[in-house]
């Protein structure tokens, strides 16, 4: 491999989720999902958007395909809305709800893109969320009865299967900080939720392997925090030490060795006594995976409370309530450098720290970064066209990370840009842009803006071009 080449077969793909882009929330049999109630709660989403309409991929769909192959993306992330294909979260599945997703999959097959399916993206049939949700065992098993359906639905033409979707926003956002649905705020329920997402994963895993053939791979995608401590003083380091096991070893403990670490359990003692997890849950948790997925954004700075310099920020989403069970003592910082749109620092070494760690967690499993991308405040010139520049940046220091991760021994086999579309960004709704492609909310036309052009390129030939090349957007 020469310095500027990823490996043969790398997949350069882009990711979506069904919530985020499809629309068509009422049609061919769906029903509601979390987001949709939680989306009628005043104040609760930014402009009182919702994902109504989104940016209605459930009839573009073919238009969003040939997107795809004329940047001459190989892979496609995108996930299904459980309440489409199963409408109360139980029994038999709505056989049009399906039929939307094979022909999708047909679609970039046709083209020779490699299908990527997410099973839970954060939508949770309300049915389910009505009878407990997360925080309820029953919903884990619901999960693998799901897993199952689709996998005898679309077995047969898809090889690449994501369980869960950063089960870390489910549990702490969801039922944490309130900031994503259903929005409740219950310190102990997201320990509770955390864990039965881990066994919705695990026995998913299991449903997936007994419907799927051998060659079928298996894996999660996870956001892990690149936690940092502000000094290297002991009340730091613990600060992080505690910021860890709850953003990461209580989801990858169960899941990669089986087991939930003792100092969590004690750092967590005054708000449960994990009663809820059961003889066997840490074993049908911890299944063999073929790949791990990580989303990746921005590393994580973390102290001990005692007043310090660096600007705190609210850590995730600005809740009224923190999202961290038990964390009142630590405080979250705003990371040196230059941010986002979403206020997120621009620091690739996060990834690189990860990719290394979860190398050596998994003993070498395949890497995927199953999300990298930013919000810009993108806006189309008078010719149409869209510059973004720095989102260029963005993905060309990124994925030189990964090309360096790669140089170090680290076995990364794609990356998945977020997003391929502008989208429905959850609580500020449209008002972030996170896509290669740009998108106009009234009309819902498609402009690719020179970073989908400028990654195209590197898509097409393999070699990380120099961030100076984004061609010209053109319009017709
Ligand atoms: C992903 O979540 C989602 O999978 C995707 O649906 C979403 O559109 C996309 O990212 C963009 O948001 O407050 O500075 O500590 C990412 C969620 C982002 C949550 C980073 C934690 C830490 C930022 N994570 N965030 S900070």
């Amino acid at each position: 491999m020469s310095q500027s080449s990823f490996p043969a077969n790398f997949l350069f793909g882009s990711a979506t989720s069904a919530y985020q882009v499809e629309g068509a929330t009422a049609e061919d049999g769906r029903t509601p999902s979390i987001w949709d109630t939680f989306c009628r709660v005043p104040g609760k989403v930014l402009g009182g958007d919702t994902g109504d309409i989104a940016v209605d991929h459930y009839h573009r769909w073919r238009d969003d395909v040939r997107l795809m192959a004329d940047l001459n993306l190989n892979a496609y992330r995108f996930s299904i809305s459980w309440s489409r294909v199963q409408p109360t979260g139980r029994g038999p599945a709505v056989q049009r709800g399906l039929d939307f997703y094979r022909s999708l999959v047909d679609g970039l097959l046709e083209k020779g893109i490699t299908p990527w399916i997410t099973l839970y993206h954060w939508d949770l049939p309300q049915e389910l969320e009505d009878a407990g949700g997360w925080p309820e065992r029953a919903t884990a098993e619901r999960f693998a009865e799901y897993a199952s359906l689709v996998a005898d639905a679309l077995g047969d033409r898809v090889e690449r299967w994501t369980t869960l979707n950063e089960p870390w926003c489910s549990a702490y956002l969801g039922y944490g900080s309130g900031v994503h649905a259903p929005g409740r705020t219950d310190h102990t329920a997201v320990l509770r939720a955390a864990h039965h997402l881990n066994l919705a994963h695990g026995l998913g895993v299991q449903a997936l392997r007994a419907s799927l053939p051998g060659r079928a791979q298996i894996g999660i995608s996870l956001n892990p925090a690149a936690v940092r401590a502000l000094t290297d003083e002991p009340e730091d380091l613990d600060a992080r030490r505690r910021i860890d096991a709850l953003a990461n070893r209580i989801f990858d403990g169960p899941m990669l060795r089986g087991v939930y670490d003792q100092d969590l359990i004690r750092d967590t003692a005054r708000l449960t006594d994990w009663s809820f997890v059961e003889d066997g849950d840490l074993e049908n948790i911890h299944q063999p995976l073929d790949a791990l997925g990580i989303n990746y954004y921005t590393p994580t700075l973390v102290s001990a409370s005692a007043d310090r310099k660096l600007p705190r920020r609210d850590g995730h989403g600005g809740g009224a309530q923190s999202p961290w069970p038990a964390s009142e003592d630590i405080a979250f910082h705003q990371t040196p450098g230059e941010t986002t749109d979403m206020g997120w620092t621009i620091d690739p070494t996060g990834l690189h720290d990860l990719l290394v760690h979860y190398h050596r967690e998994t003993g070498g499993l395949p890497l995927y970064i199953t999300e990298n991308g930013m919000a810009c405040d993108d806006k189309p010139s008078p010719d149409g066209t869209v510059h973004d520049p720095d989102r260029v940046a963005y993905l060309h220091s990124h994925l030189s990370t990964v090309q360096r991760a790669i140089a170090d021994g680290v076995d990364v086999r794609g990356y998945f840009l977020w997003s391929l579309l502008d989208n429905f960004e959850w609580a500020y709704g449209y008002s972030k842009r996170f896509g290669a492609v740009y998108v106009d909310f009234e009309s819902l036309a498609r402009t690719p803006k020179s970073s989908a052009l400028w990654y195209a390129q590197v898509a097409r030939t393999g070699v990380l071009q120099a961030p100076d090349t984004a061609p010209q957007p053109v319009t017709d």
